[in-house]
């Protein structure tokens, strides 16, 4: 049986496929408890909410016996931190510069869930990043990868750039052995992070993460972290690029994650541009949608304040009256910024 599903979702299109038991060790619990309890899940609320549910495949739905889990690689061709030397641009994280990833693997999903319901009779769920489930520790216990010291999953074949997502179902399946911990004394992951969000031990601090910044904060950019920022703009990739493991990962042929070429290398000064109906018409089937165009607008303004780049001042004075209060904050900062730094500095 594992071997018909492993080929079933390979040929769906999935890169990797991992078999868990649907039970959940004390620690995850206690883990996640502690994140939350030092409030680092932020303006993240649903993290607090759905805590218990989370914590345990059979809290979520108690007829789960296992848990396939599959990873989709969106490896990039190239060196995705070359864009960050280039100020005038703003970078998007790799796995947002075409199409939101949930929409593609949850198609490849109910493909694969209704064979095996077809196939086996049993019951299933599916879940891309949709409910509360702990993908990485699930992903952890399949031996798809271990816990890089970014928090993430990596895999020996794909290194860091897996998207993650599971089948529940109510099948007995032998679990596969966990993958053994293969960072080593690396650290390249902790060093490469501009903001210094993670402390070596495989913890995070969110509330420092440039991706959560970009795209889940509620209450605005903190003003110590925004010269830290440089030009990106959502997401980051910097710890994921830094991976040595990503080596070994074959570029992404998916059509749907290769990048759209309007959001490769985008310049800022046609990103400071758009009002709501132009962020609409750019964004509509990307996970950039998430931000929002005025959150969006305020992180590119982060970015043209740390460019150097005086001529992107006119961008920076029309949006000084903009009608989001967020968005004439951060144009204020980004003026001063520009003002402070001069032209043609970094
Ligand atoms: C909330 C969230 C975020 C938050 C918080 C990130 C975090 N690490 O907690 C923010 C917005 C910052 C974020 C950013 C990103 N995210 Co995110 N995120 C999630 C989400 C929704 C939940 C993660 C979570 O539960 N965090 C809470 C903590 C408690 O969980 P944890 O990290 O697993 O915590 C464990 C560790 O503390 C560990 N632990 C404890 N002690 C020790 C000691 C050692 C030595 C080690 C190694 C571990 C360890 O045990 C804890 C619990 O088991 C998941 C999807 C999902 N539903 O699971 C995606 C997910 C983790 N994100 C993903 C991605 C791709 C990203 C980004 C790369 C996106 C980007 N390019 O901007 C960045 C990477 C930043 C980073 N270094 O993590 C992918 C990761 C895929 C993978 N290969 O693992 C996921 C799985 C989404 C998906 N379906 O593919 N994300
Ligand atoms: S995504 Fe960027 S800011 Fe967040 S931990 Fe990784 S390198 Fe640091
Ligand atoms: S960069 Fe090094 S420490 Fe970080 S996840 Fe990869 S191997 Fe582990």
């Amino acid at each position: 049986m594992k071997d018909a599903i492993r080929a079933k979702a390979l040929e769906l299109g999935f890169s990797q496929v991992g078999f868990a038991a649907a039970a959940a060790p004390p620690g995850w619990k206690a883990d996640l408890a502690a994140y939350v309890a030092d409030g680092r899940h932020g303006d993240m609320g649903w993290m607090a909410d759905t805590l218990d549910r989370r914590a345990d495949p059979q809290a979520l739905w108690p007829e789960v016996r296992s848990v396939v889990v599959l990873g989709t690689s969106y490896a990039p061709k190239g060196d995705p931190l070359d864009l960050i030397r280039r100020p005038e641009r703003g970078v998007i994280s790799v796995y947002a510069r075409n199409r939101d990833y949930h929409d593609t693997v949850k198609k490849r999903l109910k493909a694969l869930g209704r064979w095996l319901a077809e196939t086996t009779g049993c019951a299933l769920k599916v879940f891309v990043d949709t409910a509360p489930v702990m993908e990485k520790p699930l992903a952890g216990q399949s031996g798809l990868g271990w816990r890089g010291r970014h928090t993430n999953i990596v895999s020996r074949s794909f290194g860091s750039w897996l998207f993650l997502s599971e089948i529940f179902t109510t099948l007995e399946i032998e679990p596969d052995p966990p993958e053994p911990d293969r960072c080593g004394s690396c650290r390249a992951c902790v060093d490469a992070c501009p903001t210094a969000a993670l402390d070596g031990d495989g913890h995070i601090e969110p509330r420092r993460c440039i991706s959560y910044l970009t795209i889940e904060t509620r209450g605005g950019i903190p003003a110590e972290l925004r010269p830290l920022m440089g030009n990106r703009v959502y997401g980051c990739d910097d710890c994921m690029a830094a991976c040595p493991w990503n080596k070994f990962a074959p570029p992404t042929t998916e059509p749907d994650f290769l990048p759209r070429v309007e959001l490769t290398a985008p310049l800022l000064a046609d990103l400071a541009r758009l009002d709501e109906a132009g962020f609409r018409e750019v964004f509509t089937a990307s996970p950039v949608k998430r931000a929002g165009r005025d959150r969006f607008v305020a992180s590119v303004l982060v970015a043209i304040g740390n460019s150097g780049r005086a001529e992107l001042a006119v961008h920076v004075e029309r949006l000084r009256n903009d009608p989001s209060p967020l968005v004439r904050a951060m144009a204020d900062w980004a003026a001063s910024a520009l003002a402070g730094q001069g032209s043609g500095q970094l």
